[in-house]
Order: structure tokens, then sequence, then C-alpha cells
């Protein structure tokens, strides 16, 4: 007799969001308390480090969300000299705020890797900003993970594949995910389409902060 086999589902089909290799999204891992305290942290960077709209390389067309860093490196992009990392801020000059306790710890809970994070980009978008699709390709150590922390409104990002016209998965991220990008979706492209203006309460001046902690160099290639 003929027996009923049931059609194969694709995880998708049944309503779960499938990542590429590699992405792992916590959900709500920072409490509301947590989020709180960490912008303020945040917010008192900002207060010595201002946040600034850096330029693309070459065409010198500014970015739409404004940036600034912590930690011994911070990412810059300007017209004459492109992307990469430095130790100062380019306005200031002066060099960029310790890393904060709070993202070390989360760092040595999260990461999976022998050394700390040396850059922290935080990225602040008002409404009507976005982050075009891209690859992080400006740090010398791939095996490091890249660690996503979102504060404030919900953000709709997508991570696709290792070229540009690889199939894209669509996922909203909330105040208090943490997102960490490893293996291969270290090397594809993400990008963030649109926040959702005031879904949250967590950023006092309002919109969505998003804090990338980086290793850029290898462990012990400073010698
Ligand atoms: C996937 N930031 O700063 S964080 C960036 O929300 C950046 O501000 C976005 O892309 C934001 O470069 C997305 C999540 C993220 C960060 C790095 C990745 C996803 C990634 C590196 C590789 C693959
Ligand atoms: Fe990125």
């Amino acid at each position: 007799m003929p027996r009923e086999v049931p059609p194969p589902t694709k995880p998708e089909a049944a309503g779960k969001t499938v990542f590429p290799e590699g992405v792992d999204v916590y959900r709500a891992y920072l409490g509301e308390e947590q989020q709180r305290a960490l912008v303020q942290t945040i917010e008192g960077i900002v207060a010595v480090a201002p946040l600034y709209r850096p330029a693309m390389p070459r065409t010198g067309k500014l970015f739409s969300i404004s940036m600034t860093n912590c930690g011994p490196l911070g990412w810059v992009s300007d017209k004459a000299g492109g992307y990469r990392y430095q130790p100062h801020h380019p306005i200031t000059v002066a060099p960029w705020p310790a890393m904060p306790i709070q993202l070390l710890d989360l760092w040595a809970d999260l990461a999976a890797y022998p050394a700390p994070p040396e850059a922290c980009l935080i990225n602040h978008y008002s409404i009507g900003t976005q982050l075009g699709s891209h690859i992080d390709a400006d740090e010398e150590d791939f095996n490091a993970p890249v660690i996503s922390v979102s504060l404030g409104d919900d953000a709709v990002f997508h991570v696709g594949g290792t070229t540009r016209n690889a199939p894209k998965t669509r996922i909203v991220l909330r105040s208090g995910d943490v997102v960490v990008l490893g293996g291969a979706s270290r090397k594809a492209y993400h990008g963030l389409d649109r926040i959702h203006p005031h879904s949250s309460d967590i950023v006092p001046r309002g919109g969505r902060f998003n804090l990338t902690l980086r290793r850029v160099t290898k462990p012990g290639s400073s010698r």
C-alpha cells in the first residue's frame, strides 16, 4: 500500500527564520535596567567623543548615520583616507575613550575568542537613516567574531551571502538584542534598512544605538 509521506517542510515555511551559518541571535540578552545603564555609559562616551557623520571614500558623500568609537582603535572613514582603524577621534584628535567594563564582560561571555575587543564602533540611527549593504573587511583577524548590541528603536536588519545578489534574510532587531557574527557570516553582506521611529524609550535622545565590538589586529601581532 502506498503510505502518505508528509512533504518536507522548509523551516522558513514553518515561520522559523533561518540565519546563515555563524549568525547567533540572543534575543533580550540585556534586560531593561542593563540597557538603560549601557545607554548612560554610551552617552558619557559621546560627551567626550562626539558623534559625527563620516564621509565615503573618493565621493565624500556623507553617511546618513552618525558614529563614534571607544576602545584602543576606532573605525573611521573620509574622502581622502578611506575606511580604516585609528587610535584617535578624527575631529577632536583625542584618543578614543576606554572600552567600558560592561562591553568587555559581554565580549568575554559571548565571543569565544582568547583576546579582548579593540574597537567598539558606536552607530547612531535617527529617523530616516540607514546603512547600505556592505561587508566588514577592514579588520586583520577574521577569526574573531563581530558582536552587535542594539539599544533603542527597533531596526530592520538584513544579512545575505558573500556576493551582493545572494538571498537576504531580514529580521527586526530590538533593544537588548545581541548578535554574534562568526564563521562564514563574518564575510557576509549585511546592512540596516530602517528603524521603526519611537518604538522604544530606552535612548533618551531618540533613535537607535548599535554597538559593534571587534578585534582588529591578531593577538600578539604588535611586536
Ligand atoms: C554580519 N552595523 O557597523 S550590526 C557595522 O546595526 C554594521 O549598525 C549594523 O553593519 C548596525 O558595520 C549591523 C550587525 C552586524 C555587524 C557586523 C557584521 C552584522 C554583521 C559582520 C559580518 C556579518
Ligand atoms: Fe557592518
